[in-house]
């Protein structure tokens, strides 16, 4: 008979749900404002796709706005039958080589070309309709979705007529879309279309498909590239034949100084959030209902259009109405996060990295709230990347990455907040130490009134040193501004990063016994090994 094992320790899940379940936790509402560019006629009903806003003033070619790739300003260097050099309108250009017959990928990729003159080779597409999808598959693609993909990218200017606001660094916005309109966005976003804008190209991380379609292929990351574009295919196929109802926010945040904690001086307990922490299970499948940690780039989105493969890129592939945000969302800033609210997710996925792979569809069974989105919250923070690890320890870096939490997690809202959904953030391909970073995000919850379910990806040692370490903090009612006390102490000591644990509960001990950190080393010289 098999075993029941149990993979968690901490607080079972109904209650971190407060016996309630999953969907019950209070979300945001959407009210149009100056802050709030809501871009569809509110209420949404769900009966059917909520119908555009129209913009008395149009701002489609302004510094302050997404550029619109139909506005009459925007235009291309082109030439008259007689010759003479003219300015002709990109979005003729863009309709006149879009409805041409398109039946293979040379012609797809010519036609692009045509309003989108210097892009690099398609290379990596080329491979996948040549190489990898069956002939049938590839006609299939060429006969019905990509006319379809087409249609609704064309479709823009009706479905999209409102002024979309760029989410500009040092600034507290949101952004509320349809589904539909975000997919006739992402439409524009595969053929390449969207304007590119020389004044923002630097700090935006860019939506139009084209350094995926032109991603040199590596042995080690073919597989990985197709893998992305069955997600993206699939992605259209699913709302070309059903047009998505819901709505959702993109909401930047952002933190003056001035507004941030003084960790220094929070008398909370740690011991008040109560944590669960699973070796199995991952974010986006168990976290339901809770808000979702993105392990972002300061870019949103990392190398989703590229090579990279990991949690968030995986997350934008799986959820694609994520990919969006890449067109307005400018790179965050160390007290910024990005909050995204009722994003669909359409695929089922294998494996991770270079094994990462497209397992088919996903019905996304997650209610809607009263606003018409998912009830799916994701924040997208932005860990630091440590070429030297070793100097995560350092209390400005451990600060940074305090703030930063603080920033996603916190809540304007008032009631029972849903717990944080979180695991290794900034341990895998940004080389923290998951040890420390467990801690920073417990603060983080406890400083923003939430609990903090954590999936450790597989690592129960970690899972049990976690809860360790957490029963300590508990029983000894550490509070936060204590906790961040003897994490400053252990960056000034030579104390090695694996006991850090130890480090910290000695720490606490010899404060109360008024030992001072001198003496604690004198004690201590053997058990820590000093480097
Ligand atoms: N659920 C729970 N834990 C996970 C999941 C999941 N779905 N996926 C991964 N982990 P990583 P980072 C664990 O490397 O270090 C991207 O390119 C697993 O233990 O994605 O913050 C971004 O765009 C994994 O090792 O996050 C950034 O550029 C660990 O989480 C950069 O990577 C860290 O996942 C961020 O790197």
């Amino acid at each position: 008979m098999e075993e029941n094992v149990k993979n968690w320790v901490g607080t079972n899940l109904e209650d971190i749900y407060h016996g309630h379940g999953p969907w019950s936790f209070p979300t945001p509402s959407i009210i149009a404002s100056r802050f709030h560019a809501v871009l569809y006629q509110l209420p949404a009903t769900l009966s059917s796709p909520p119908r555009p806003h129209v913009s008395i003033q149009t701002n489609h070619w302004d510094n302050d706005h997404v550029r619109m790739p139909y506005s009459s300003k925007n235009v291309f260097p082109g030439k008259n039958a007689n010759g003479s050099e003219t300015l002709k309108k990109r979005w003729e250009i863009i309709q006149e080589a879009l409805l041409q017959p398109i039946t293979s990928v040379r012609e797809l990729e010519l036609a692009i070309n045509k309003y989108n003159t210097r892009l690099p080779k398609f290379l990596a597409l080329h491979y996948f309709f040549e190489e990898v999808l069956e002939e049938e598959e590839a006609e299939q693609f060429f006969n019905n979705l990509l006319p379809a993909i087409i249609r609704l990218a064309l479709q823009l200017p009706e479905i999209l007529p409102g002024n979309l606001p760029l989410l500009r660094r040092g600034s507290c916005r949101s952004i509320s879309l349809s589904q539909l309109q975000i997919a006739s966005l992402l439409a524009n976003a595969f053929l390449c279309t969207l304007p590119w804008r020389k004044d923002v190209s630097n700090t935006y991380p860019g939506v139009n498909f084209h350094g995926l379609f032109s991603a040199h292929l590596r042995p080690d990351m073919d597989n990985v590239i197709i893998e992305k574009f069955k997600c993206i295919c699939h992605y259209f196929r699913r709302v070309l034949n059903t047009e998505p109802v819901g709505v959702v926010t993109f909401e930047r945040k952002y933190f003056p100084k001035s507004h941030l904690p003084r960790w220094d001086t929070l008398e909370t307990s740690l011991g008040n959030t109560r944590i669960h922490v699973s070796n199995t299970g991952f974010i986006e499948d168990d976290g339901n209902g809770l808000l979702q940690v993105d392990f972002a780039n300061k870019y949103v989105g990392g190398g989703v259009l590229g090579f990279g493969c990991v949690q968030e890129e995986i997350r934008f592939l799986i959820c694609p109405e994520l990919l969006i945000s890449r067109l307005f969302t400018e790179q965050l800033g160390p007290t910024e996060a990005l909050l995204i609210i009722g994003a669909e997710r359409f695929s089922k996925y294998k494996g991770y990295g270079d094994s990462f792979t497209w397992a088919g569809n996903y019905n996304d069974n997650t209610p809607y709230d009263n606003y018409g989105r998912r009830r799916t919250s994701i924040v997208a923070i932005d860990a630091l990347y440590f070429g030297r690890p070793i100097e995560q320890y350092n209390s400005s870096c451990i600060l940074r990455e305090l703030n930063k939490a603080y920033v996603g997690f916190h809540s304007r809202l008032d009631g029972q907040l849903p717990a944080v959904a979180t695991g290794n953030w900034g341990c895998g391909a940004f080389h923290g130490d998951p040890n420390l970073k467990s801690l920073i995000q417990l603060m983080a919850c406890s400083a923003s009134r939430r609990d903090l379910v954590y999936f450790t990806f597989g690592d129960i040692e970690l899972r049990d040193k976690i809860h360790e370490m957490y029963l300590f903090l508990a029983a000894n009612e550490v509070t936060i501004c204590q906790l961040w006390r003897y994490l400053c102490q252990f960056s000034t000591t030579n104390v090695k990063s694996k006991h850090l644990f130890s480090y910290l509960q000695q720490a606490h001990f010899d404060s109360k016994n008024q030992l001072s950190i001198k003496d604690f080393f004198l004690f201590n010289k053997k058990k820590f090994d000093k480097g």
